[in-house]
């Protein structure tokens, strides 16, 4: 008999970060976030790597203080997810919603409340609630008074979030995530860690110090969840995407080689728990001297996560030569040379649905975890006609994708699940613009705020509604 390839209880679903979608940016009692001094336009991408001030600025459009109002209109949207058939809806809970200075010592209670209304309304559907504990977006105060994650302070601010939230949710949410994206760090240090960098300190040392705190600070996390939600699994989440060398030189393979290492760095102490070799020499190199505490290592080690997520939006090139530098794109924030045997999308990010089963394959190979897909998809200019969207450009880049899914459990890859990015129309974080759209819902709304937010179902809707009900067969 035909046995289907994707597992039963599969979780197939969307996922989408509280600052992209929320809107309500001072609403019961909830303070502001590095995301809520992001500005839209051209200084945006400024802000995202080393803001030049942390003070919000009246001549610039703030798009996460609206968003799209998902604080007021969340019952529709779960309500939408449901006809879909969503299995899963991966959230990130904002931090500043219940400790508004990120350092409070008593919770905001209507912060909480808000985030066990939403939970309530997926469990009405049988939708499990993913969590990312943090996605982007430190607390602004913690920027302000710390410097961010690069002060060991945060650890202990974070604990103690983390430990509020399991307390609360416990019997809600068994799907954990520490920090969105860790790897982020490294490329725009303010989104990723809350992090400025003044011009006489050395980048790489600020950048591994603070990736270091939050790593500790996951593994704590890890800790606090098995002991008080044993019966929830917590994972670590990479922006993932191999690397491929430009050519069979072997200096680019090397590169390519230091480059994937790059970002699983960060996996590898979550999922092993300890620093690995390679690390030694490079740290050496670009003088970098962590403080890593005895205390440190044991935590690290005694608290490995449960599983290892990630996003993949495209695979990235290298090369070791100089001279092929001019060909260089960046997609989602990654530096790579445009890949000649590849298409690539209107923000120019390479489209390689072979590249998520490679990235899948290499992922596993190194840790034989299991995998859950939490990103994954394309950012469109869809056009809103006789309210719809015809957007088949999606539907074939997400069938192609869910069909190199397959091959990779196929493979052998044990996968939890795929909850592709941005189910509905959201703010874009690399760019804070509306346009760049990725739903199977349409949201009426421009870049600059106009629009009634209406919600329209596009022609992908139906599509991945018939995904799901045929777990995967019908693609
Ligand atoms: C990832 C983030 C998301 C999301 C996505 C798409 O880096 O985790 O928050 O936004 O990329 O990127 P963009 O919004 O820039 O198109």
């Amino acid at each position: 008999m035909h046995k289907n390839i994707i597992p039963d209880g599969f979780l197939w679903g969307g996922a989408v970060a509280s600052n992209q979608l929320e809107g309500g940016y001072l609403e019961d009692g909830k303070g502001l976030s590095s995301v809520d001094i992001l500005p839209a336009g051209d200084h945006r991408k400024q802000y995202l790597g080393n803001p030049p001030s942390l003070e919000l600025n009246d001549e610039f459009f703030y798009p996460s203080h609206q968003s799209i109002d998902f604080y007021h209109r969340y019952k529709e949207d779960i309500a939408l997810f449901a006809e879909m058939g969503f299995k899963c809806f991966r959230l990130s809970i904002a931090w500043v919603r219940i400790f508004p200075s990120g350092d409070d010592i008593i919770p905001n209670e209507a912060g909480l409340k808000f985030y066990d209304d939403v939970f309530d309304e997926c469990l009405k559907y049988s939708i499990e609630p993913l969590v990312t504990i943090q996605h982007f977006d430190t607390p602004l105060e913690l920027s302000k008074k710390y410097g961010g994650w690069r002060s060991r302070m945060l650890i202990g601010f974070f604990e103690n979030y983390c430990n509020v939230i399991f307390n609360r949710y416990k019997d809600k949410v068994k799907y954990w995530l520490t920090f969105n994206e860790i790897n982020m760090i490294l490329h725009e240090p303010f989104i990723g860690g809350g992090i400025t960098i003044g011009k006489d300190e050395n980048p790489l040392q600020i950048k591994y110090q603070s990736a270091h705190n939050q790593l500790v600070a996951s593994a704590l996390a890890v800790k606090a969840c098995h002991q008080i939600i044993p019966d929830a699994i917590i994972g670590c989440m990479l922006a993932a995407g191999n690397t491929y060398p430009h050519t069979a030189h072997p200096n680019d393979i090397f590169m390519a080689l230091e480059k994937d290492r790059e970002s699983y760095f960060f996996t590898d102490v979550q999922v092993r728990g300890y620093y690995p070799s390679y690390t030694k020499r490079f740290f050496e190199e670009n003088d970098i001297k962590i403080n890593i505490t005895k205390e440190d290592e044991l935590i690290l080690i005694n608290n490995l996560v449960d599983y290892v997520s990630f996003s993949y939006y495209s695979s990235r090139c290298i090369s070791a030569n100089k001279s092929v530098f001019d060909k260089l794109v960046t997609t989602n924030a990654f530096e790579s040379i445009r890949n000649e045997y590849l298409e690539y999308s209107e923000w120019d990010w390479a489209i390689d649905p072979i590249g998520l089963r490679i990235t899948m394959n290499q992922i596993y190979d190194r840790y034989q975890k299991p995998l859950f897909i939490v990103e994954n998809g394309l950012g469109a200019n869809d056009i809103l006609e006789n309210d719809t969207v015809n957007d088949d450009y999606r539907i074939k880049y997400m069938k192609e994708h869910l069909a190199q899914m397959k091959e990779g459990i196929k493979d052998g890859v044990e996968l939890l699940g795929y909850t592709s990015w941005g189910p509905i129309d959201l703010v874009s974080a690399g760019s804070g613009q509306m346009t760049k759209r990725y739903g199977f819902i349409y949201v009426d709304l421009d870049n600059n705020g106009n629009g009634s937010l209406k919600r329209y179902k596009k022609k992908s809707f139906d599509w991945y509604k018939e995904v799901i009900a045929s777990n995967g067969e019908i693609l």
